[in-house]
């Protein structure tokens, strides 16, 4: 058996637009107790000081907890608050850019939307690899394909990197997921728009260590 390259089972992806009328702060700890063992912070329209000073705020929550903390899409934010990784996608900072620039950085991830992506020197670059979309979500409108549970299975065959499974994951689909080879569930709203988002990320996370 494939043995397991990636210690987090359940990824949870936070903007504050997404945690609706609930607290980002609020969430990511109660999403911590549920059993997130990792969270990325994925804003769009900040300056690079509110990004920053957001960023600060939620990491003295991730640290507290001894949960790493991922910053999307923006390297200066990310070595200026120290954070423990990136992750970017197919139109963003290459990874190889970010190899070269931030020489400490623990975990670099990659968005994989076309299968074209995964033979490429930023695919080498990268630590862990995002299946994005999964299925069709609301929550990013811009994607053009998704790859289904069958997708992630066949990108299991194709490489060895950690696999995270994201768009539209939810309590009903985490466990396909896991038995088609992804190695991690990312969710933005299954916690941030749960109305108890500490009992969501347990019972995904209980999904999830179930079908280990
Ligand atoms: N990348 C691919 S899909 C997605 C991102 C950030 C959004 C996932 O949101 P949700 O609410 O978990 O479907
Ligand atoms: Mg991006």
């Amino acid at each position: 058996m494939r043995r397991r390259s990636f210690p987090y089972l359940l990824y949870l992806v936070l903007s504050e637009a997404d945690c609706l009328e609930k607290n980002y702060l609020h969430v990511a700890e109660q999403a911590i107790i549920g059993g997130v063992d990792i969270i990325q912070l994925r804003e769009k329209d900040l300056t690079a000081k509110e990004y920053i000073a957001k960023a600060q705020r939620l990491k003295e929550i991730t640290d507290r907890y001894a949960i790493p903390l991922i910053i999307n899409d923006n390297l200066e934010v990310a070595k200026k608050i120290g954070a423990f990784g990136i992750h970017v996608g197919n139109n963003d900072v290459p990874p190889t850019h970010i190899r070269k620039e931030w020489k400490s950085c623990q975990s670099l991830g990659y968005s994989i939307e076309f299968i074209e992506q995964l033979q490429s020197k930023e695919t080498e670059a990268a630590d862990c690899l995002g299946i994005s979309p999964v299925f069709h979500t609301p929550t990013k409108k811009d994607t053009v394909t998704t790859w289904g549970i069958e997708g992630i299975a066949a990108l299991r065959k194709l490489t060895d990197k950690p696999l995270i499974a994201i768009g539209g994951m939810n309590a009903a689909n985490a466990e396909a997921a896991l038995k088609a080879g992804a190695d991690c569930i990312a969710v933005v709203s299954a916690i941030c728009a749960a109305a108890d988002p500490q009992k969501a990320a347990y019972e995904l996370k209980n999904i999830l260590l179930r079908n280990l």
